[in-house]
């Protein structure tokens, strides 16, 4: 006979492209809640979070891989390690691609595409190729040019114009991914968003207000490690106690900031949008400190969550 969860199809899909791109973006409009964290400043996302789609008769696992760009030194091969085993496990890969930076310029340049046409990589068919930001360029006939040179590069690939931020289009690659999914019974419990556990979304929060805040290369040289969390003290009230870690004096300096400022306006940022994820008051007590090299050392960072 047939059960209701015959016609189930689950899947996994890769998430890539370059830093800024538009990926977490879009992952987060797809569920619909803010699960990855979005910065203006590239490469914010450096774990791979995986965001949940359970709908109907499906399940769309999403990975968003670290931008494979650019990656140098230890933390960097974690970071690739991870990215090409979520596209080995995936059932069809998404490339995003930022469509606005061709209102400037004609060609996708070479550093867009690799790794992605490295010969050690075969991505996942179908391949979808997403021209993101489409709000962004008012003369849509200028993405023509860019729609042949991806053709050229991808023959089987499928293009999607869509802006990850209003939505525009965004349902119709929800229908092409879903199409790409194996038949299969889900894998996460329908009500659940991602894999990442409230404490790593926590100190995703606090990383990412340090970019908001920070200028320039600095919060790339930062880490953030939750050394406390105490939600069972006091009814309503969660106490978090986070380190931010620095390789260096000058950083830690420049991360308090004068009489304290930029630690006292990333603090309060990060406890507002804390409060909106748990749902309560938190008290959010940082402390600055200086861990030199940290970036290089694995064990180190296999303790923040990275690589595991
Ligand atoms: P990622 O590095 O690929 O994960 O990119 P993010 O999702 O962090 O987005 C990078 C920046 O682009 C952020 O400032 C986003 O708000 C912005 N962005 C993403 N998608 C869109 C879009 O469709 N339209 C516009 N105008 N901006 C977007
Ligand atoms: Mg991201
Ligand atoms: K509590």
């Amino acid at each position: 006979g047939s059960s209701q969860t015959d016609d189930f199809h689950t899947g996994w899909a890769a998430l890539l492209g370059p830093p800024n791109s538009g990926k977490s973006t879009l992952l987060n409009t797809v569920l619909g809640q803010k699960v990855s964290i979005v910065s203006p400043k590239p490469q914010t996302t450096r774990n791979q979070v995986t965001g949940i789609l359970t709908r109907d008769n499906l399940q769309v696992v999403f990975l968003d891989t670290p931008g494979l760009h650019r990656l140098r030194g230890k933390m960097n091969s974690f970071l690739l390690k991870a990215a090409w085993q979520a596209l080995s496990r995936a059932d069809t890969a998404v490339i995003i691609l930022d469509a606005a930076l061709y209102n400037k310029r004609p060609h996708l340049l070479p550093e867009d595409l690799q790794p992605l046409r490295s010969s050690k990589v075969r991505l996942p068919q179908p391949l979808l190729v997403v021209l993101n930001k489409i709000d962004k360029v008012k003369d849509r006939s200028k993405l023509l040019p860019l729609m042949e040179q991806i053709a050229g590069i991808w023959p089987e690939a499928e293009i999607f114009p869509i802006s990850a931020s209003t939505g525009e289009n965004v349902e119709t690659l929800i229908t092409r991914i879903a199409s790409a999914l194996p038949p299969g019974q889900p894998l996460f419990p329908e009500d659940q968003l991602s894999t990442v556990p409230l404490r790593f979304m926590a100190s995703e929060i606090i990383r990412e207000k340090l970019f908001l805040n920070l200028h320039e290369e600095l919060p790339y040289h930062t880490a953030v490690d939750i050394e406390n969390w105490d939600e069972a003290s006091q009814p309503g009230l969660t106490r978090i106690h986070a380190v931010i870690f620095v390789e260096r004096d000058s950083h830690k300096a420049m991360v308090i900031g004068k009489q304290g400022r930029n630690l006292k306006q990333i603090g309060q940022n990060a406890r507002l949008e804390l409060e909106e994820l748990l749902e309560g008051k938190v008290y959010l007590e940082l402390w600055v400190k200086i861990r030199s090299k940290w970036s290089e050392d694995e064990r180190f960072l296999l303790s923040l969550g990275f690589g595991s």
